[in-house]
């Protein structure tokens, strides 16, 4: 009988573990990890012990000092919808005490014509993302806070739907829903480390013993960096100091509002001069960025504070303040009566490009870390790391916030230190979306770097690489052409800035001649072994299982059948593939899918490496004569590779060419380059070849209906939506994502090429789109060029499915509409003629 008890009692316990799920421990009860024990309670994993440090819920860590103002337009759309939850979910919440979210607006205004144009463009980003906005004049931004001086301001950008969050309650209540579901929250409890088995977690340590656990989630704030060296992992951050303070009492808002409400008029940004305020009853609060960064040695942390509140706040520093006081009173007049009467210097987490850090340790499975996360983003942020951990796959692409995003270079703490610091000066500055770094250049540089910048280069960076986007050698080829009648519209200043007219002669030229493309950077990796075909077959879409010398363009999806990457598979030998992929979250992705019996390894080679495209139709009258072996046609086929030799030069020749033109990319040792670049050069001057740069390039794939990954399509597309079913053969077996497409339902949305009708139209990307004089935003700008070969701007946009070439919409550029044209695709060379010859 006792047995029998006993055993129901197992079983019982058993399934109420299953029904629990697996045992998870939090670190950090801030608004991040608060948030994130609701999300997965929510989801039934209920076994959830969050574990602080500190008191609760006000833990001392920089959630307990936010002043919570959300501003939820991002130039980021996946920023915009984790913004978009927080406030929805915020906005439902009902704490003890008060409200967790007060929805009082945002008004961000502009004293410089420069912010007045980019308010335009940043009211652009809230229609394609859905946000509801307008742009107002001066007179209706003083009406809607009284407190600002019209007469300072040229306009502003005014969302009804931001506001504050007051993050202790908002933590106190999201905990409440989660305790309330079997959650525990251990206060004064810190971890010391973290335990595990060699391959997965197994709990973490703390003062009183070991707190066992199936999954452990970093959300330690700024000290999630530190938690994460001690497991190997690098968490790219830099708790920086950013400075806040309050005013005295200001007369004008006695009796406005009360210690219940706090707030009545909307959070404000004053970001020409880095300057944010909000009220605090009957005070100002306002918050800095315009001081030197003030990056913080977490090691000395603990000295520093030791005399403040909270760990997280450091003592205020009048000095650095002074401009920020200036500039608020000229902006706020009622200011001048009063003066600053707390201030702090308080400590949150800054990422080299400004977005947070989420994701599972590839070697370490079950430690996940939530990093860098704003309160705005918090609880989208939250949401997403449970989907992840329970289901697998977030169903917001997170590809910007991925742990693993980062180029080995970028994960150096000179490269973090740098750049961190470097978006804390920019993080209220005007950024065009082709500016680049300007610090830590040349880290990588292919072996035609001399010769690219013999030809006057202008180089970008991308990835660490130097990469030219236009040469200046081809200035008086533009000049000619031009006198010959080929078009070269003005641009505006905006559009013209880190653009030259350049690019539309050696886009042209490649059309019409030959051109080398430095294809160097193109991400590529060798995958070998007896197990390399099974598992490139497993992993992507298209069947790549075909001859020696086969090459297969190919898509890499999620568990859902989102588009994670698309890839070219060259197989080079029967058990040696080289991979084409767009970055390093493919080799992330590709790695925690090699199977466990060693008989695949997968390498980076692109620094090993260089890639030479030389494209248009005299590229075989250049080439051909180089090589022993038939470059022909026949002799090599489109999508077909070749180990040969150019001169001496030992090469892999693959027929493919993302410009859409005839040619080849070739591949050779990086030792080789550089002979490599001269002996196509000098042989080229014979067929007037040019060297052409990444603008060129990218118009021509837009012409091609060739699509980006990461800006065109991400995770959150299937691939009939991005039009990239023909790379997906369903007969070939099974392979990830295959089960979600099968029982995919009809998108909503389709990737769509538009053409632009005034010549002069250019748009630059994630601008709104309205459907044919419709005031509704129904889609969204992904990448744009202008056409040499149209004569037109070209587009890529997410539209309505059922939208079809001949529909006419408008894009909202910086205010200004432009109509266009949906096309079929490709708009330029849909019988492949110019390719297959
Ligand atoms: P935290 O709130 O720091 O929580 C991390 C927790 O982990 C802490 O409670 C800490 O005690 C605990 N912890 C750390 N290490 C351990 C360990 N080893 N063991 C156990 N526990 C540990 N954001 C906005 O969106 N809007 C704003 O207006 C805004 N204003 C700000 C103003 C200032 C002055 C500052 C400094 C920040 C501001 N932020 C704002 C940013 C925002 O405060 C933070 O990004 C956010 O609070 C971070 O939340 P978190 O949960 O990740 O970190
Ligand atoms: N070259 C190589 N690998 C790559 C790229 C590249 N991998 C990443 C990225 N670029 C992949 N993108 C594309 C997109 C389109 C094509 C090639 C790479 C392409 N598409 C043909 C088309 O759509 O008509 C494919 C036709 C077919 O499947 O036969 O060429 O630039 N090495």
């Amino acid at each position: 009988m006792c047995c029998v008890l006993h055993c129901a009692l197992r079983i019982m316990q058993q399934s109420e573990d299953l029904v629990a799920g697996p045992k998870v421990v939090v670190i950090g009860a801030g608004i991040v990890g608060s948030s994130l024990a609701d999300e997965l309670t929510a989801r039934g994993w209920t076994d959830v012990t969050v574990v602080d440090r500190g008191p609760l819920f006000a833990t001392g860590g920089s959630t307990s000092h936010a002043p919570g103002l959300v501003f939820q337009t991002n130039p980021s759309k996946t920023m915009s919808e984790f913004a978009k939850y927080t406030v929805a979910k915020f906005g439902g919440l009902a704490p003890d005490g008060g409200w967790a979210f007060n929805p009082t607006g945002g008004l961000e205004v502009a004293s410089t014509p420069e912010r007045w144009a980019d308010l335009h463009r940043k009211a652009g980003w809230a229609q394609s993302w859905g946000i509801p906005g307008e742009l107002l004049t001066a007179g209706q931004c003083a009406e809607l806070h009284p407190l600002v001086d019209a007469d300072r301001i040229l306009g502003g950008f005014h969302t009804p739907t931001d506001g504050l969050v007051k993050a202790v309650r908002a933590v106190q209540a999201q905990a409440a829903a989660a305790t309330a579901r079997g959650a525990t929250f251990l206060p004064n409890t810190e971890v010391l480390g973290v335990v595990d088995d060699g391959a997965k977690v197994t709990g973490v340590r703390t003062a009183d013993g070991v707190l066992p656990a199936d999954v452990v989630v970093c959300c330690a704030g700024f000290w999630g960096a530190q938690l994460a060296k001690q497991v190997g992992l690098v968490v790219p951050l830099v708790p920086m100091a950013h400075q806040y303070a309050t005013t005295g009492r200001i007369e004008p808002l006695v009796g406005r509002n009360t210690e219940a409400t706090e707030a009545g008029l909307p959070i404000l940004r004053h970001q020409d001069q880095d300057l944010y305020f909000r009220e605090h009853v009957d005070r100002i609060g306002i918050g800095y960025y315009g001081h030197r960064p003030m990056p913080v040695e977490v090691a000395n942390l603990a000295a520093d504070t030791a005399g403040e509140e909270m760990p997280s706040m450091l003592p205020f520093t009048d000095e650095d303040f002074v401009p920020a006081w200036r500039e608020s009173v000229k902006l706020l007049p009622v200011l001048q009566d009063s003066k600053i009467e707390q201030g702090f210097n308080g400590i949150f987490s800054f990422t080299p490009d400004g977005f947070s850090i989420m994701g599972e340790h590839r070697e370490l499975s079950g430690f996940w870390v939530a990093e860098a996360v704003w309160v705005t983003h918090s609880a989208g942020v939250a949401k997403a790391t449970a989907e992840w951990i329970v289901d697998g796959t977030p169903s917001t692409d997170v590809h910007e916030c991925d742990l693993y995003r980062f180029e080995d270079v970028a994960r150096t703490d000179d490269f973090v230190m740098t750049t961190s610091s470097q978006a804390f000066v920019e993080v209220y500055d005007i950024v065009h979306p082709h500016q680049y770094r300007e610090a830590l250049r040349g880290l990588r540089t292919s072996p035609f770097y001399g010769r690219q910048q013999e030809l006057g280069a202008y180089f970008y960076e991308g990835g660490g690489w130097e990469r030219p986007a236009w040469y200046e050698a081809n200035a008086q080829l533009a000049q000619r052409l031009r006198d010959d009648g080929l078009a070269f519209p003005e641009r505006d200043e905006w559009s013209a800035r880190f653009w030259s007219p350049i690019s539309i002669a050696e886009a042209h030229w490649t059309r019409e001649h030959v051109a080398m493309y430095d294809m160097t950077p193109l991400t590529r990796y060798e995958v070998t072994g007896p197990g390399a075909a099974a598992l490139l077959q497993w992993l992507t879409t298209n069947d790549v299982d075909k001859s020696v010398g086969s090459v297969t363009y190919t898509l890499m999806l999620d568990e859902s059948g989102g588009i994670r990457s698309d890839l070219t598979v060259a197989r080079l030998a029967p058990d040696r593939f080289q991979v084409g992929a767009n970055g390093p979250l493919d080799l992330d992705w590709i790695t925690r899918h090699l199977p466990d019996d060693g008989s695949v390894t997968v390498r980076d080679v692109t620094g090993a490496t260089c890639c030479v495209g030389v494209w248009g139709p005299a590229a075989r009258d250049l080439v051909a004569p180089l090589c022993g072996d038939d470059l022909s046609h026949r002799g090599l086929k489109y999508f077909r590779s070749l180990r040969t030799h150019l001169g001496a030069i030992p090469v892999t020749m693959m027929r493919v060419s993302y410009v859409g033109e005839l040619g080849w990319e070739i591949y050779a040792d990086a030792a080789y380059g550089a002979a490599l670049w001269d002996l196509l050069w000098t042989a080229g001057q014979a067929h007037d070849v040019i060297a052409a740069g990444r603008i060129a390039f990218n118009a021509l794939r837009i012409e091609k209906a060739y699509r980006a990954w990461g800006t065109d399509m991400t995770a959150e597309h299937l691939p009939g939506a991005a039009g990239l079913d023909f790379a997906v053969r369903m007969a070939k077996g099974d392979f990830v994502g295959r089960a979600a497409l099968e029982r995919a339902s009809a998108p909503q949305q389709t990737l769509c090429s538009i053409v632009f009708h005034d010549p002069t139209a250019v748009v630059l990307g994630k601008e709104p789109v309205y459907l044919d004089g419709g005031d509704a935003c129904v889609g969204y700008v992904t990448s744009a060029a202008y056409s040499a070969t149209v004569g037109r701007c070209l587009a890529y946009a997410w539209l309505p499915a059922g939208t079809a070439p001949g529909d006419v919409v408008a894009v909202d550029y910086r205010g200004s509409r432009y109509g266009a044209t949906v096309h079929a695709e490709p708009v330029v060379d849909p019988e492949m003629k110019r390719i297959r010859r």
